[in-house]
């Protein structure tokens, strides 16, 4: 296409999806978030941006439109590099500067300036594939997005509904030129996952999962399917299937955050093995229900997955032939990691740790540090990524090694593109199932330091500004010492505040000896926020 052409296009097209009055969106931790009905222009805008990613990579990208864990009225993007990965973080100011653009005009022009910059040619094939959740809002939205793709010139593929991950695995593997197909997932999954259990005893009882009411269901179900063709059946329960409202009373977050047992869980049995995704299946937490009235649940986060997966590689790298035992293995976690997981994996797992903000794209960057980086969050998101270096030792060694050939399935099975509740499933499972472990022997590897998470809502976030992984506040002034001052008169006590990248709120963080030390050094801190940094409404 012309270059004088694009301009008319772009600026004429955008003409259909005006920038919402007041609106500002910025690019946050996982991409734009936002209550749906602002985001048509965020998402022609980002189809522009995806179209020019396209093109100047040559390859493949992506966008899947879902705001994950946020409630269902929201929306939100987030957009594939053609790895796989998460946008490259050089290119999220783009985003903004499309984004922000107040008139037709002045978005063309951007377009423009973005496409010289990075010396785009104005033609050429480019692809980029669109999937979206179970938001009704979603295929409106993919197709605004579609629209934007189109004023480049490139060809969008609608791909409907489809878990987060499983779009960017789809994005990897078509441009490695792998089978890319949905069924190719599933089959890739539940063949490794078989790899990997045989020979070990299933674990005996159904996994419970609540699926937060999303895109979860369906996919799950399509898994099994496959794991029962590989050979390989995984016992299920599905619950919180769709017939609720999204992320409402159930799924990851709201486990993690209230403890409490989701929906349709009060009648399964107390030590049962359960799990909870998100509303776009990035997220993953086991949990059990406890004996004790009140609906209480003992949680298995992201540190405790982290765990268990570094004691799985571990255990397998242990079974290489001894020349090939080097393989440096590290966990990336950020403050929310907590303390108790921090001291088990420095005293008894001897791996390097690495911490980093808050966000997958920060975690993802770390894991490639390592021939085995393993990051999970401690809110269930992460995945275990191998170096293309140890692959290919893997590769050489898997005729003659048994361990050689089981890490290969392994690296299989958890998703090598970004975090994946799905693939983390098998992963835990198959660690399980290898060990011969119950959740008993799973909670005794450490004892969680009681923590306390809290809201607090401002009337700009952006006047926090944090430092040190966001372990540390350098705006407004004066607002650390006092966090310090209340964190001191805690016996073990530890805290930080951060601006959400999701969610038009400040999160607060404190960890204690007892729960209720946790509780009220969370309340402090909040209160210090509240009066220091512009609170909204009561203070907490
Ligand atoms: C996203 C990111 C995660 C992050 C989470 C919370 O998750 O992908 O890496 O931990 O937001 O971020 P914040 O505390 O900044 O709101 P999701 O599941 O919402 O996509």
């Amino acid at each position: 296409m012309a270059v004088h052409s694009i301009e008319q296009a772009v600026a004429s097209s955008s003409r259909a999806y005006v920038l919402p009055p007041g609106f500002r969106p910025s690019y946050g931790t996982a991409g734009f978030r936002a209550v749906a009905d602002l985001l048509h222009s965020t998402m022609f805008r980002c189809g522009i941006l995806m179209a020019a990613r396209a093109l100047k990579t040559q390859q493949v990208t992506g966008i899947c439109i879902t705001a994950s864990h946020n409630p269902a009225p929201d929306n939100g993007v987030k957009l594939v590099e053609p790895s796989g990965e998460m946008l490259c973080q050089d290119w999220e100011s783009y985003a903004n500067d499309l984004a922000t653009a107040q008139t037709d005009a002045e978005l063309a022009k951007r377009v423009m300036a973005l496409l010289a910059a990075e010396g785009i040619p104005a033609t050429g094939p480019a692809l980029v594939m669109v999937a979206h959740d179970t938001r009704p809002s979603g295929p409106e939205l993919a197709a605004a997005f579609a629209d934007g793709v189109r004023c480049l010139g490139a060809q969008v593929q609608m791909c409907g509904l489809l878990t987060t991950p499983q779009l960017h695995w789809m994005v990897m593997s078509r441009n490695l030129g792998a089978p890319w197909a949905e069924s190719d997932y599933y089959s890739a999954l539940a063949g490794a996952y078989q790899r990997l259990v045989a020979g070990t005893q299933p674990l005996g009882q159904p996994l419970y999962m609540d699926c937060a009411n999303g895109v979860a269901a369906p996919k799950m179900a399509a898994l099994a399917t496959a794991l029962a063709a590989a050979g390989a059946p995984l016992a299920l329960h599905l619950l919180n299937t769709g017939e609720g409202v999204l992320n409402g009373g159930c799924g990851s977050d709201f486990l993690q955050k209230d403890r409490q047992l989701p929906s349709n869980f009060q009648g399964v049995p107390p030590g049962a093995r359960c799990c909870a995704v998100d509303g776009d299946s990035d997220r993953l937490m086991y949990f059990t229900p406890l004996q004790e009235a009140g609906g209480r649940a003992l949680l298995f986060d992201g540190d405790r997955i982290a765990c268990l997966s570094a004691m799985l590689l571990k255990d397998l790298i242990s079974q290489l032939p001894p020349a090939a035992q080097d393989v440096s293995v590290g966990i990336i976690q950020t403050a929310y990691a907590n303390g108790a997981a921090s001291r088990y994996i420095r005293d008894n797992l001897g791996c390097s740790v690495e911490v980093t903000p808050t966000g997958v794209k920060y975690l993802h960057e770390a894991a490639h540090h390592f021939d085995v980086g393993v990051y999970f969050e401690a809110n269930g998101h992460g995945t275990v990524l191998f170096s293309k270096t140890l692959l290919a030792r893997l590769e050489q060694l898997k005729e003659e090694s048994r361990a050689a050939f089981e890490l290969l399935a392994l690296a299989v099975v958890i998703n090598q593109a970004v975090g994946d509740a799905l693939s983390g499933i098998l992963l835990v499972e198959a660690a399980l199932r290898r060990k011969g472990w119950g959740l008993d022997q799973w909670a005794a590897l450490y004892t969680d330091l009681p923590s306390r998470q809290l809201k607090v809502t401002v009337a700009d976030r952006a006047a926090i500004v944090t430092t040190d992984a966001e372990t540390r506040v350098s705006q407004p002034a004066g607002l650390q010492a006092a966090i310090d001052a209340a964190v001191a008169a805690v016996p073990n006590g530890r805290s930080f505040v951060r601006p959400s990248g999701t969610e038009d709120v400040v999160r607060v963080y404190a960890e204690a000896e007892t729960q209720d030390a946790a509780d009220g050094l969370a309340a402090t801190v909040a209160r210090l926020v509240h009066a220091r940094a512009g609170g909204v409404g009561p203070a907490p």
